[in-house]
């Protein structure tokens, strides 16, 4: 049976958006027919407020915080905590500060299970907000240079871009990558959705890591929910991805 792997935002949701309704009954299909399972950057906390509870029951399992915590049904199964180092967060508060973007909301750096989620604009961030963030770091490039002044600064770690404000901090090996170590190696082959494949993208190493683990696997590069809904139906319907 094919594994379907799913990351969440920008995939089965726009950003920090509840799933459509449409999106729910596609993927509730689905879960008839196939494995499937959601990877995320996000933590569980999050996946509640944008997965409806049916869509989870049904789901085999969920990754949270890169990987680090997974989950099936509301049961907390597995998590991979981490202590990052004082040093660390005193370089992230000095980027921060330095960051000459005027739009900052609160919640700057957010601890979650294995890993660390910086943003410049701020978790709070309105949907208007958060466009504006986006407008500017695609002028500036600022995410992508805070990701590897971190990376040069901490070899031992990796920063990857997350969904469209923030930058995941995990050490080495601990981010969404692991995933594919621990998805069932008896199934069928892995179809897994993602909006971040390029490399420097939070995607990119588990895509990297399923196509090593089998080459059967495959890796969708999605740009909205839309393109997931339309690929989705076409393996639904033909049981072969375009
Ligand atoms: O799931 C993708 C990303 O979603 C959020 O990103 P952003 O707030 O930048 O849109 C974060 O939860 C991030 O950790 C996660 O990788």
């Amino acid at each position: 049976m094919t594994i379907l792997l799913f990351d969440m935002d920008g995939v089965l949701t726009a950003a920090r958006q509840p799933m459509t309704a449409e999106m729910a009954d596609l993927i509730f299909a689905a879960t008839a027919r196939h494995s499937c399972y959601i990877v995320t950057g996000s933590d569980y906390a999050k996946v509640r407020e944008q997965i409806p509870q049916k869509v989870i029951d049904y789901m085999t399992g969920i990754f949270a915080c890169g990987g680090n915590e997974f989950w099936s049904g509301d049961q907390h199964l597995s998590s991979n905590d981490h202590d990052f180092p004082a040093e660390m967060i005193t370089a992230i508060d000095a980027l921060l500060l330095a960051s000459p973007c005027p739009i900052r909301t609160g919640r700057y750096i957010e601890r979650r299970a294995g890993m660390l989620n910086v943003s410049v604009a701020g978790r709070n961030a309105s949907p208007d907000q958060r466009r504006a963030y986006s407008d500017f770091d695609r002028a500036t490039g600022e995410r992508e240079a805070i990701a590897e002044t971190i990376i040069c600064r901490f070899p031992g770690y990796d920063a990857t871009l997350g969904g469209e404000i923030s930058v995941d901090i995990v050490p080495k090996g601990c981010g969404k990558e692991q995933v594919a170590a621990l998805l069932p190696s008896n199934s069928g082959p892995v179809y897994f959705f993602g909006d971040r494949l390029e490399p420097g993208g939070n995607d990119w190493q588990l895509a990297v890591a399923l196509r090593k683990a089998s080459p059967a696997n495959r890796n969708f590069r999605v740009n909205s929910p839309k393109d997931t809904k339309v690929l989705l139906e076409a393996i639904l319907n033909c049981g072969v991805a375009a």
